[in-house]
């Protein structure tokens, strides 16, 4: 399919289909596409999208030829060739965003859909397509100019001690802002984590069936294993979903005793990926291994090869007969995301940096506004920092003009998107 947007559309369209018709709106219509020559190039469908109502709120023109490498091509070509440019990465969203058809959070979520690897990713991003993030920065909003109301009677009557509004009952109506906004900066480890997918660190001695269980944990065979201690020297990564939720999960070279430099080097890395894991699955078999470090933050211990009976604390997990892997999947996931299986109500919440950098920028903001709403404080400088907050708020959704914030947003996006 080729989008075709902006001023002129339909004349550059009609000059690419002699037949062509803007009405009816939002219909198919078969027809013929031919060059400048009046060569055919194919026949296909076309659509017509009148602004504002379109994706993009520009007139619309899309194109339906048939695939691979030549008919698109030489279609594009003609087009451009009938007066238009090929889009930037991301043009099209920004141009949404900027005819006020997406607001910023958005169109960040249109991004995180297409990349969506797990089940849980795509109902995020679907949460916050559907406005579920941007009402709740309305909310905040609404909150904060209400309180800017407040401080105003305030201001216009200074010399009044006992003001229409009491400065409890505007610390009051701050203090639940305030709240709000922490409530809000709460969700963003876990939906980073869902946005990113959880690092899972599989580690522990030599031989322990580290790779055994990665391969079981994926469901092929993406790791060598031998009964040669040492096998794996380096991390291998894999993308997968456990009951929907994502993972990122490495397999390592085990850690103990060694006088191999590659096998050192591989134990170094081992250790390097444990320290940056959201969770280290420590595998034991029970056998007197080596030891591993506390650094990691989370550690869930599994007794490997539980088939063969032996000793030792864990769950008891076996990649030879599968018993036990359901239950390291729920385990790891309930670890990591807080919940079971389901994903269905996930609450609209943070899932950028850009995101906690702005509410972390209107927390600031109010606490500077408690400090002046304080003994000595002046209303004129808490209305000053309660805008603050507004602004930071407005930069999130892309209610002001930032073209920074526009080119940072739209930076990693695709082109035809
Ligand atoms: N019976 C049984 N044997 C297993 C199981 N998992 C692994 N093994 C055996 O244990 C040996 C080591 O398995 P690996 O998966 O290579 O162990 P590793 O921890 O990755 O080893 P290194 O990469 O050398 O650190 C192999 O001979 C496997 O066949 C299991 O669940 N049951
Ligand atoms: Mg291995």
């Amino acid at each position: 399919m080729i989008r075709l947007s902006g001023a002129g559309a339909f004349e550059i369209a009609a000059r690419v289909i002699p037949t062509f018709r803007a009405d009816p709106p939002r219909t198919a219509h078969y027809a013929a596409f031919r060059d400048a020559s009046g060569a055919l190039l194919d026949r296909g469908i076309y659509l017509v999208f009148p602004g504002p109502r379109s994706e993009t709120g520009e007139d619309v023109v899309e194109f339906q030829c048939h695939g691979g490498l030549s008919v698109p091509a030489r279609l594009v070509a003609a087009i451009e060739a009938a007066g238009a440019r090929p889009a930037h990465p991301g043009e099209f969203t920004r141009r949404a965003v900027t005819n006020g058809k997406l607001d910023l959070l958005q169109a960040e979520a249109l991004g995180d859909l297409i990349d969506a690897e797990a089940p849980a990713q795509a109902a995020a991003a679907l949460t916050q397509l559907e406005g579920g993030l941007s009402r709740r920065i309305g909310e905040l909003r609404a909150a904060l100019i209400e309180l800017l109301a407040l401080l105003a009677y305030d201001v216009d009557f200074p010399e009044e001690d006992d003001g229409p509004v009491s400065r409890d009952r505007i610390e009051a109506a701050r203090a639940a802002v305030a709240a709000g906004v922490e409530r809000l900066l709460g969700t963003a480890p876990l939906a980073e984590r869902v946005r990113r997918g959880a690092l899972v660190v599989l580690a522990g001695p030599p031989n322990a069936g580290k790779s055994s269980l990665f391969n079981a944990l994926l469901g092929r065979e993406r790791a060598l294993v031998t009964e040669v201690a040492g096998t794996t020297r380096d991390a291998i990564e894999a993308h997968v979903d456990f009951h929907g939720w994502p993972i990122r999960l490495v397999d390592t070279a085990g850690l103990g005793e060694t006088s191999d430099r590659i096998e050192a080097l591989g134990q170094e890395m081992s250790r390097r990926f444990a320290d940056g894991a959201d969770l280290v699955v420590v595998c034991d078999d029970g056998s007197a291994g080596g030891r591993l470090g506390d650094s990691a933050i989370g550690r869930l211990v599994v007794r490997t090869k539980a088939d063969l009976g032996g000793e030792g604390e864990g769950l008891p997990v076996s990649a030879l007969t599968g018993e036990g892997l359901p239950e390291l999947k729920r385990a790891i996931v309930e670890r990591l995301f807080q919940r079971g299986a389901g994903f269905a109500d996930l609450e609209p919440a943070l899932t950028r940096e850009r995101h906690r950098e702005a509410l972390t920028g209107a927390r600031e903001a109010l606490a500077r506004t408690a400090e002046q709403l304080g003994p000595g404080g002046e209303s004129v400088l808490a209305a000053h920092h309660v805008q603050e907050a507004v602004r930071a708020l407005d930069s999130l959704v892309g209610s002001v003009d930032v073209e920074e914030v526009l080119d940072r947003v739209f930076s990693s996006f695709c082109v035809g998107k």
